[in-house]
């Protein structure tokens, strides 16, 4: 009978910050009444202190104590001991204990779990599945689950990756949470304490391998010296079953290995990579494999000698295969396009080169496919490649970092985003074809498979740069374990583990983060046009205009009339026709098209209307309200927790909330501007360019300071601002503020780039109601911008300001190095108004 706590809300708890993620152990209020009904032992079949048979002793050790303050010893026989837990594989099990013939068959890294009374029997099928099985067992007893339960648990599939893009020099492409963990200095950190308390992380949701390289990588992560680093990671990762991979640089032949050439079918290139990778088997005999990135973005690959992405794969595979090892060969191969050939398209890239390579793969490759035919977008169809490869293994690349969506200064919980392309149909031969059952090995039959999640965790104790977003590791490796899981109910558990079971706490950050990535498409881009963000920068903020006109092939085709990219095979590009029949048929026709993809696959008028009944143009306006007025909505239900939460990660959480509500104001105005301007069609609800309650910098009384036409455009209110006339003057903005008397929160827009930490101070009456620092370089996370755009511009808000109709109004901004103190615009807010 299952038995479920149900606890008051915990009183103020201690500060945390964000180190343990969800395997806090945090205590259970009330739970001391479940004293006698715990085990009073562990007995964990291994003595070796390295195995993770030992580790999950001493896992469910910390876990009883954290959680109901009971020491429980351990030991490594005596397994028919009363009242305690035992933990270890069904083997020793069968050697040490006796029978273990009533167990149902178990697959690699699958468990066993069963409690009876105050009896606990953890067995996995390998050493690393008993220990998730420890970890799954704490997991209930966090939850304040103690219900009884006798059940297998095996994973969908046996790849459960983790991407890291770390560079040698410790920074990370596209890492928001600090520098690297793994490298610095071209080298190995000496300190590998963060390695392996993030291998307890990756081991505790089921993920057993971490690519610790950039897949853009340097040649000389296959140095002696750099390979004996990578053993030492390896050895601190091997407790937790979690094994080591690496990205490859194809052309290393050439780069450190002397070689005139790195063509694959070439015998000195074999040669070398087969004494590389006897190499590194000898110093980490349980290595996991390649991951490689060839011919693409610049990166060498076997097209330079005219030989096959398959011979490339294969290339690796041969040296892997006798130790076991797997090549992850990336899908993401594309060219750069001319933009006024109306029928090229990125989008068809992958399938092009890759469709004709079917069965020419060795076993042990395996084709890592990012979830969409361009780049991790806020939304794309599912990449058509899935449907093509049926003797050949694949895995999803999905990405943790959110480096279209917010850059974990947005909350974005991305698992409903994965879930449009794990649960679609691409109806292959007319059949079911669901794409988690083709990257399971399912639906073609295939033993290799599953799922590559881009981390990038950092330095930063909250490992990703924000609290919340760690939502989105836990879920990605529960759904690499099992791709069916309901988002919301992993996102629950996370929530209990993370933050505690108070019922409040857990609906108001589940509504939060099932409503964030919606609102995040919402005010970034709509109806499959993309995200919209600046791609040829930081790919941060907004920038429409840099999708199109140069040959990255993310175009919109958007201009005065139309927008939108034609991909049908009667008039387009073509591109649907790579979907199986059924699939290609409703991509096809605009009729049958789903609204949230209009754009992706139809040229059309921003007239047009679509299913809702709305036309392209007003669905962009109120979308982008819409949006932005969801976000606001996050901190004040965050706000709603306080007390709930320990100080520090509520007020960390908090400031990125602000952030975000401000943010998301830029990004909907930034947007709504553009296509405005660009098709002359107005808002049917007049919001767009009509901003009652705001007072432009520009129009205010200037001194020591100066217009500036901001570019883009978009990316100021009235296209202006204004700038401090030299870096050393100090700026005067004032003006007389004519709204009726009464209570506002005042907004001040500003940017905040990086390269200087601005001073401004706001002045009512000449009374001082506030003062900031611009100083986002720091709290922020990302690099955000040297210019006054999308990516720097951001919101602060001062609330409740008591104003007076004709009360002055003065903001003094004093420059620092090279940012010159810049101001958008003042909004004077009354309750309920997001201007
Ligand atoms: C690691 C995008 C990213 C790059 C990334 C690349 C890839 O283009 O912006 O940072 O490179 O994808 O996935 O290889």
């Amino acid at each position: 009978m299952r038995r479920l706590l149900l606890l008051a809300s915990a009183a103020l708890v201690a500060a945390e910050n964000g180190l343990d993620g969800w395997l806090r152990y945090a205590p259970l209020p009330g739970a001391s009444r479940y004293l006698h009904d715990l085990p009073s032992s562990i007995v964990s079949l291994n003595a070796s202190e390295t195995s993770p048979v030992y580790v999950a002793g001493s896992e469910l050790q910390k876990g009883l104590q954290g959680i109901f303050g009971k020491q429980v010893s351990i030991s490594h026989q005596n397994c028919n001991a009363s009242s305690s837990i035992v933990v270890g594989t069904v083997d020793e099990y069968s050697k040490l204990c006796g029978s273990s013939a009533a167990l149902p068959e178990l697959e690699q890294d699958g468990f066993w779990l069963s409690t009876k009374g105050n009896s606990v029997q953890i067995l996995g099928r390998n050493e690393r599945g008993a220990l998730y099985g420890a970890f799954e067992y704490l997991s209930m007893l966090a939850q304040g689950n103690f219900s009884q339960v006798a059940y297998a648990n095996n994973p969908r599939a046996p790849i459960r990756w983790v991407n890291q893009w770390d560079n040698l020099d410790g920074s990370i492409e596209r890492g928001y949470g600090g520098a690297s963990i793994f490298f610095e200095n071209g080298g190995v950190v000496s300190n590998l304490t963060r390695a392996a308390q993030y291998a307890r992380l990756l081991a505790s949701i089921g993920l057993n391998a971490v690519v610790v390289n950039n897949v853009n990588a340097n040649a000389s992560i296959l140095t002696p010296q750099n390979i004996e680093g990578l053993g030492r990671i390896a050895d601190v990762f091997r407790p937790y079953g979690v094994q080591l991979a690496l990205s490859l640089n194809f052309a290393s032949p050439t780069i450190i290995g002397g070689l005139s050439t790195y063509d694959p079918l070439d015998p000195s290139v074999i040669a070398w990579w087969t004494n590389v990778t006897d190499q590194l088997y000898q110093r980490i005999p349980d290595f996991a494999g390649y991951l490689v990135k060839a011919d693409s973005e610049g990166q060498p690959g076997p097209l330079t000698y005219n030989r096959t992405l398959a011979q490339g794969a294969n290339l690796f595979a041969k040296p892997l295969q006798p130790y076991g090892g797997i090549v992850m060969f990336r899908a993401f191969v594309y060219n750069q396009l001319n933009e006024s050939d109306w029928k090229a398209d990125r989008a068809k890239a992958a399938v092009e080169f890759f469709q004709g390579l079917d069965g020419q793969f060795d076993d042990n490759v395996v084709v890592q496919i990012k979830y969409g035919p361009i780049d991790f977008q806020v939304r794309e169809p599912t990449s058509p490649l899935f449907a093509h490869l049926r003797n050949t293994s694949t895995a999803i690349e999905l990405e943790i970092t959110q480096e279209y969506l917010g850059q974990q200064c947005h909350l974005v919980y991305l698992p409903p985003l994965w879930k449009t392309v794990l649960d679609f149909d691409l109806r292959v031969d007319q059949k079911p074809s669901l794409v988690r059952d083709i990257i399971t090995g399912q639906r073609f039959n295939r033993t290799l498979g599953g799922s590559a999640g881009v981390v990038n965790v950092g330095t930063n104790t909250t490992w990703l740069g924000s609290h919340l977003a760690m939502s989105n590791l836990y879920a990605y490796g529960r759904l690499a374990w099992d791709p069916a899981n309901d988002p919301q109910s992993v996102l629950q558990d996370w929530i209990r583990l993370t933050f505690g079971l108070d019922r409040s706490v857990i609906d108001t950050i589940t509504q939060m983060s099932m409503e964030s990535w919606p609102a995040y498409e919402n005010y970034s881009g709509n109806l499959g046009i993309q995200t919209l963000t600046d791609i040829l920068y930081t790919h941060f903020g907004p920038n429409p205009a840099s999708q199109d006109n140069n040959g990255w092939g993310q175009w919109t085709r958007a201009d005065h009339t139309s927008i939108g990219m034609d991909r049908t095979v009667w008039n387009g590009t073509g591109y649907t026709g790579q979907y199986p029949p059924e699939v290609a048929a409703m991509y096809e026709n605009i009729d049958t098209t789903p609204d949230n993809l209009v754009l992706w696959f139809h040229h059309v008028n921003y007239t047009h209307r679509l299913h809702s009944g709305k036309t392209v143009i007003q669905h962009f306006y109120d979308a982008h309200y819409s949006g932005a007025e969801t976000a606001q909505t996050f901190l004040t239900m965050w706000e709603s927790l306080k007390g709930k939460i320990d100080d520090e990660r509520y007020n960390d959480v908090h400031f990125r909330l602000t952030y975000q509500a401000g943010h998301s104001i830029v990004w909907r105005d930034a947007i709504n501007n553009f296509y405005f301007n660009l098709s002359g069609i107005p808002d049917e609800a007049k919001r767009v360019g009509n901003h009652p309650w705001r007072v432009e910098a520009e129009s205010m009384t200037l001194s020591g300071y100066k217009t500036y036409a901001v570019n883009p455009f978009e990316t100021a209110s009235n296209t202006t601002a204004i700038v401090t006339t030299t870096n050393s003057t100090v700026g005067t903005a004032t003006t007389k503020l004519e709204y009726p008397s009464g209570t506002y929160d005042l907004a001040v827009n500003y940017y905040d780039m990086y390269g200087g930490k601005s001073h401004w101070q706001v002045y009512l009456n000449n009374r001082k109601i506030g003062e900031w620092v611009g100083n986002s370089e720091d709290t922020l996370g990302h690099t955000p911008s040297i210019y006054l755009d999308g990516h720097s511009a951001t919101r602060i808000t001062f609330r409740g300001v008591k104003i007076e109709k004709g009360d002055e109004l003065k903001i003094v901004g004093t420059p620092d190095g090279v940012e010159p103190a810049p101001l958008d615009y003042v909004s004077v807010l009354p309750e309920g108004v997001v201007d």
